[in-house]
């Protein structure tokens, strides 16, 4: 068969290769807790949790019910000047798992929005203060915000950015990207080196005068470019100039937000809070697309004057806190709580460190990151071929070894389940093992 498994080529599939895809199709057709189903009924195991979205496993019962109920009860209704009760239940419960200060929750339908609603939020906020002046926006290098034209303009991964140069919006910078494999090579965990690089927001402070900059926006660890944690007491350091500038800290937790590093964010388990944090994925725990965008009271308070009758923030989605999105949030809130799976991730984390460090020594490896249930191998590229390493063992992984494994080029991500058990997350190791060892 040429094209997908009904013979169909009508999908133009996201961040794929269409073609090579096309030839031999990867198809899912169901999935139960840690496994996938594929096309021929072959069970597979999913090393990377959906997209860093199900860190609870799939169809969980509780969350099924939950939208099914919801669905049939209440499918849809409009979300400008009129809403549904559960989305005030879930932005209470979500406001309730973020750090102290954190009062409001604004809902998306992805990270994308979420990351367009915080800088929208962050211009708009120093506005109704007066200070209308800043308007800069700050991201970093090798950063991923989505693929929306501000988290674009703010992010830095270049192939997202190439052919859009000329479009991106004006007045951002970027600080300089953390990854330094000559100095940090296989640390484990924080990488020792590179606290200096958040001067560089000092240095863009002192270029443009800190009044005229509006925000920095980073992912606390680097998800898309290859699991890059921050540099020991670099986002401390961060906070610091922002406070010294009047700037906002945008925190992009899409990855990082429920219980990905063993807290309910990044935000928490670093002891640095930002003044608006990002989330989407692991608010559903990826069953219906949903994101949220929590604020500092005094980010909400800045927007809550003038006539009454107005209102306060021009923007939002139709589905914004769509009932049944809601729902599943609501249902994924309990789950982790019941099931205490923060809890689970934190224990986890050193046995995964363990078992992904045994590859530091292997021939075809330069680097292996981790933080919390965030992990990367990466291995040497090919020579004059970058990423087709990469490509050939996440396809070789899914036919031969019935593991799902995510490569971004020529570094392979884990995104363990937060609550997997340790037998069968060595065993999926052990076939990554044996592709490494027999891939070019
Ligand atoms: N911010 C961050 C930090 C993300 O990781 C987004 C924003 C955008 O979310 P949406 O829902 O619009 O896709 C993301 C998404 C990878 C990978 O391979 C990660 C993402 C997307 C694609 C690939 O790690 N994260």
């Amino acid at each position: 068969m040429s094209a997908t498994a009904n013979n169909s080529d009508a999908y133009w599939m996201p961040y794929t290769a269409n073609r090579d895809f096309k030839k031999n199709p990867r198809i899912i057709k169901g999935a139960s807790g840690h496994y996938y189903t594929a096309a021929d009924g072959s069970k597979i195991y999913d090393m990377f949790s959906g997209l860093w979205t199900c860190g609870i496993g799939h169809c969980h019962p509780k969350i099924v019910e939950a939208v099914q109920k919801q669905v049939a009860k209440l499918d849809y209704c409009m979300s400008f000047q009129l809403s549904n009760d559960i989305a005030f239940e879930l932005a209470e419960r979500v406001v309730d798992m973020a750090p102290d200060g954190f009062t409001n929750c604004f809902f998306t339908n992805s990270g994308s929005e979420s990351v367009e609603t915080a800088l929208k939020i962050a211009l708009g906020y120093h506005r109704a203060r007066g200070e209308g002046n800043r308007t800069r926006l700050i991201g970093r290098e090798k950063g991923y915000h989505g693929v929306n034209f501000g988290g674009m303009s703010v992010g830095g991964i270049v192939p997202n950015r190439k052919i859009f140069s000329a479009n991106l919006i004006p007045g951002v910078d970027h600080l300089r990207h953390t990854y330094d494999l000559e100095k940090n090579a296989f640390s484990r965990g924080l990488p020792k080196h590179g606290l200096e690089l958040a001067d560089d927001l000092e240095r863009l402070a002192q270029l443009h005068d800190g009044s005229n900059i509006a925000a920095v926006i980073v992912e606390p660890i680097a998800g898309s470019a290859g699991v890059l944690p921050p540099p020991a007491g670099y986002l401390e350091k961060l906070r610091e100039i922002c406070d010294r500038h009047g700037i906002l800290l945008i925190f992009d937790e899409v990855i990082t937000a429920f219980g990905r590093v063993g807290k309910g964010t990044a935000a928490e388990r670093f002891g640095v809070t930002p003044d608006i944090i990002t989330t989407a994925k692991g608010l559903t725990n990826g069953v219906i697309p949903m994101g949220g965008v929590l604020v500092q009271q005094h980010v909400y308070d800045a927007f809550m004057q003038g006539p009454e009758h107005m209102v306060e923030l021009f923007h939002g989605y139709t589905y914004s806190g769509h009932p049944v999105a809601a729902a599943a949030g609501l249902a994924t809130m309990d789950v982790y709580k019941e099931e205490g799976i923060f809890e689970q991730s934190a224990e986890l984390e050193s046995t995964f460190a363990d078992i992904l460090h045994s590859f530091d020594n292997h021939e075809k490896v330069i680097d292996v990151r981790n933080f919390g249930m965030m992990g990367s191998i990466e291995l040497a590229p090919r020579e004059g071929a970058p990423g087709a390493r990469g490509l050939e063992i996440h396809k070789k992984c899914f036919w031969d070894e019935k593991l799902v494994v995510r490569n971004g080029m020529d570094a392979l991500q884990f995104s363990p389940f937060l609550n997997s058990n340790v037998d069968e997350m060595q065993a999926s190791f052990e076939g990554i093992r044996r592709v490494i060892d027999a891939v070019e």
